[in-house]
């Protein structure tokens, strides 16, 4: 059950998560196999997104962090004091104060799937802002989420960085928008805001190297799903024989992650056989960037009208505002 407090992960018998098995699965079979890039962020998954992070190719969490800290009188301006800052995702301990700090919020409401995560970097807000009201709301926000009733009455600003909206495909990224709009309440009252990340399109080099980084931790994040595989469903996929790849798909506007089979290769999931030929993938990721046309056009899709653009001095990512 959402909302609850009663853990949203529906696992059997065996403790084996039930939507990761058929995701898998049905992924594998596949005639172009595919798992959904959800499936990366186990506690190695997520220790090794933070360290991509960190890399000196990875540019966007830099230039994010730079368009946030150099911002902050603009969004005060625009945003104004006392909305309940509602951030779809669990926050990191660097963006989220930076924007905190900037606008003077009435209420932080973290919104995550996965409890452990929201636990943790609430109770770090809370620590750093002593005064601030943190409500900490377990929910797939896929969905609409109902918020906790104190912050019913507040005005709310949406918060979503780093440009997850780009891992997913345009139908879902305007689901998500509008999911968006329906759980900070736009057709009740006020209008909401949302303050998004979204990364841009740019030299193909740059993004190549941003998702294949030369010590080889993207590679290791791949790879993890792998390990992940065999370890909870019961794998036998051939780690050695599956070669991380970063293509830039210029039609999609895409940065493609694939595992490459290097070999023929057979393995069994759960029970199930599955072969691979040389040279055919698993397609794990999509990144999309952006151009300002693009952006504003998934936004306005999703029922947001941009009102305002940043973009980092170097002009590899942007930070819009939009209201429902
Ligand atoms: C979380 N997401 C925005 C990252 C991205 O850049 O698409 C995930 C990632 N995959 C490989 N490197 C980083």
């Amino acid at each position: 059950k959402r909302d609850s407090g009663i853990a949203l992960v529906d696992r059997d018998e065996d403790g084996v998560d039930r939507a990761f098995r058929a995701d898998v699965l049905k992924g594998l079979r596949q005639r172009q196999k595919a798992i959904p890039a959800r499936w990366f962020y186990d506690e190695e998954g997520s220790r090794l997104f933070e360290a991509i992070t960190q890399l000196e190719e990875y540019y966007p969490t830099r230039a994010e962090t730079e368009i946030l800290e150099a911002r902050g009188k603009e969004f005060a301006e625009l945003i104004g004091p006392g909305r309940a800052v509602v951030e779809f995702g669990s926050g990191s301990s660097v963006k989220t104060p930076l924007l905190l700090r900037a606008i003077d919020p009435a209420a932080y409401v973290p919104l995550d799937i996965s409890g452990d995560f929201l636990r943790e970097s609430a109770a770090g807000l809370a620590e750093k802002f002593p005064g601030l009201p943190v409500h900490p709301v377990e929910a797939d926000f896929m969905r609409r989420v109902t918020l906790p009733e104190e912050v019913e009455p507040l005005k709310k600003l949406g918060f979503f960085p780093g440009s997850t909206i780009g891992n997913m495909v345009p139908r879902t990224a305007v689901d998500l928008l509008r999911s968006m709009r329906a759980t900070l309440g736009a057709d009740e009252g006020e209008s909401p805001l949302l303050l998004i990340g979204m990364d841009l399109v740019k030299d193909r080099a740059v993004l190549e190297a941003a998702y294949d980084d030369a010590e080889g931790v993207t590679a290791a994040f791949n790879h993890n799903l792998v390990t992940r595989i065999n370890r909870e469903l019961d794998g036998t996929m051939p780690e050695g024989a599956l070669e991380h790849s970063a293509m830039w798909n210029d039609a999609l506007a895409r940065i493609e992650m694939h595992l490459v089979a290097t070999r023929d290769i057979v393995f069994e999931v759960s029970g199930e056989r599955f072969a691979m030929r040389k040279g055919e993938t698993i397609h794990t990721e999509n990144s999309h960037k952006f151009t300002r046309r693009s952006a504003n056009l998934l936004l306005l899709a999703g029922g947001w009208t941009p009102e305002k653009r940043w973009l980092d001095p170097d002009e590899r990512f942007s930070v819009i505002l939009a209201r429902a």
